[in-house]
């Protein structure tokens, strides 16, 4: 009984937080600290909407994709309207694009959101995707042509893996250099504790990497060639061969040839153990100015369930990390020296991640697994609400409250 009490007005704040972070066609992931459209964000509040509003669900996807470059980009943030409070904003970007957008991308899970939202909605859902599709597609095709010359997908900043500041990273920021950015003020430290935040240094290493695109004027040869970063990141790959599966899936039923999509599927499946780090026994990023991998495994090692390439040997890895902590998936290594509990994707456990890892882990079978981390995601929503991430050790909430992608994942899977 009072479970259910609880349960039902958590769904009640859910959808309050949804619709209040709605600015018209979009969703900002929580107010004051990003104020902007961002891209795997609004893929999950729309399969949170899907939850009580279709309509307003496939609205989501329409105006994320209404941002996509000619060449088939879909950006990372979309600067629909101009706010003083967050930084690096369209000025700093200076990609020229209307809507004004940042240069980078972000984890392709809208095909994947996509099709749970059209398994909500076949009927009326079934126009809408026959519209978005050749969108996804194309940008599919970007990530197929730029970032796949290795075979697994390589990012050309952290904050296009969607996991910012995780150790995954440190090898390839070690290469690039912060010292003649100028000066800037940051805004994110000033919405929330800043110890909770990336340092300085990085921040400084972040807006070097945006100058470099800014001064080439977004040419992607020339930033895959010669910018100051490029890493393979396990958490893309795995999520955009999932991701690949479930466009062709929708491709077929709308009557188009997949084999082109399927092909995608399969190459990323077949280079994905080139991402296997020995040392590690685990999936790995790697660092291709130097050709060395991070020697670190995050959460994101395990999204390999979602891609169905995961190993007896992940499954055994799997058990010692998470059982480190207590609540859900800890988004770096507990037992590694860059762990740090509460600062971002260092160690934190993410809703989100969560989600996406549950995904993957109930479609392989595992629904004891798939079931704790549900169970554990949720008693941190209960005990403290829609925060943005949680302490996986004692449950602290940090980061924003309030947040869109915590209330999407609690109407679809969590609660
Ligand atoms: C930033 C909005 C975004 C997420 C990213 C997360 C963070 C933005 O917030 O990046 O300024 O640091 O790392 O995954 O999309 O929620």
């Amino acid at each position: 009984m009072t479970t259910h009490r609880i349960s039902s007005a958590l769904d009640d704040q859910a959808r309050a937080i949804l619709q209040g972070n709605d600015r018209g066609g979009y969703t900002i992931p929580t107010d004051g600290l990003y104020p902007y459209q961002w891209n795997w964000d609004s893929a999950f509040a729309a399969w949170g909407f899907s939850t009580f509003d279709l309509d307003r669900a496939w609205t989501e996807l329409e105006t994320l994709f209404s941002a996509q470059w000619d060449d088939g980009m879909v950006p990372h943030i979309i600067f629909h309207k101009q706010d003083p409070g967050y930084f690096p904003g369209p000025e700093v970007w200076g990609t020229n694009k209307t809507p004004a957008t940042s240069g980078i991308s972000q984890p392709p899970v809208a095909a994947t959101m996509a099709r749970l939202i059209l398994q909500a909605d076949p009927e009326a859902g079934r126009e809408r995707i026959a519209a978005l599709w050749p969108k996804i597609v194309a940008w599919h095709r970007w990530w197929r042509d730029y970032r796949c010359g290795t075979g697994v997908v390589a990012i050309t900043h952290p904050w296009e893996s969607g996991r910012d500041n995780c150790p995954d990273w440190d090898i390839g920021m070690a290469g690039v250099d912060g010292s003649n950015v100028g000066e800037y003020t940051r805004r994110d430290t000033g919405h929330v504790d800043p110890s909770m935040r990336p340092g300085k240094a990085e921040y400084d290493r972040y807006i070097a990497m945006v100058q470099f695109g800014r001064a080439c004027g977004w040419d992607q040869r020339e930033i895959v060639a010669n910018g100051p970063f490029l890493m393979e990141d396990p958490g893309i790959t795995f999520i955009l061969t999932r991701a690949n599966d479930d466009l062709a899936a929708m491709g077929r039923d709308l009557g188009h040839d997949v084999s082109e999509i399927e092909g995608w599927a399969a190459d990323l499946r077949a280079a994905a153990p080139r991402l296997w780090n020995p040392e590690t026994r685990g999936f790995d990023a790697r660092d291709l100015k130097t050709g060395r991998f991070a020697d670190r495994i995050a959460s994101a090692a395990f999204l390999a369930y979602l891609a169905g390439v995961e190993t007896p040997e992940l499954a055994a890895r799997m058990d010692g990390i998470w059982d480190a902590v207590r609540y859900g998936f800890p988004s770096a290594d507990p037992a590694a020296d860059s762990f740090e509990p509460r600062r971002y994707w260092r160690g934190p456990s993410w809703p989100v991640v969560n989600a996406l890892l549950a995904i993957g882990l109930k479609d392989r079978g595992l629904d004891a697994a798939a079931e704790r981390l549900r169970r554990e995601t949720a008693e941190l929503i209960e005990a403290h609400g829609f925060f943005e991430y949680f302490d996986p050790i004692d449950g602290t909430p940090c980061g924003g409250d309030a947040f869109t992608w915590t209330a999407a994942i609690w109407l679809t899977w969590a609660g």
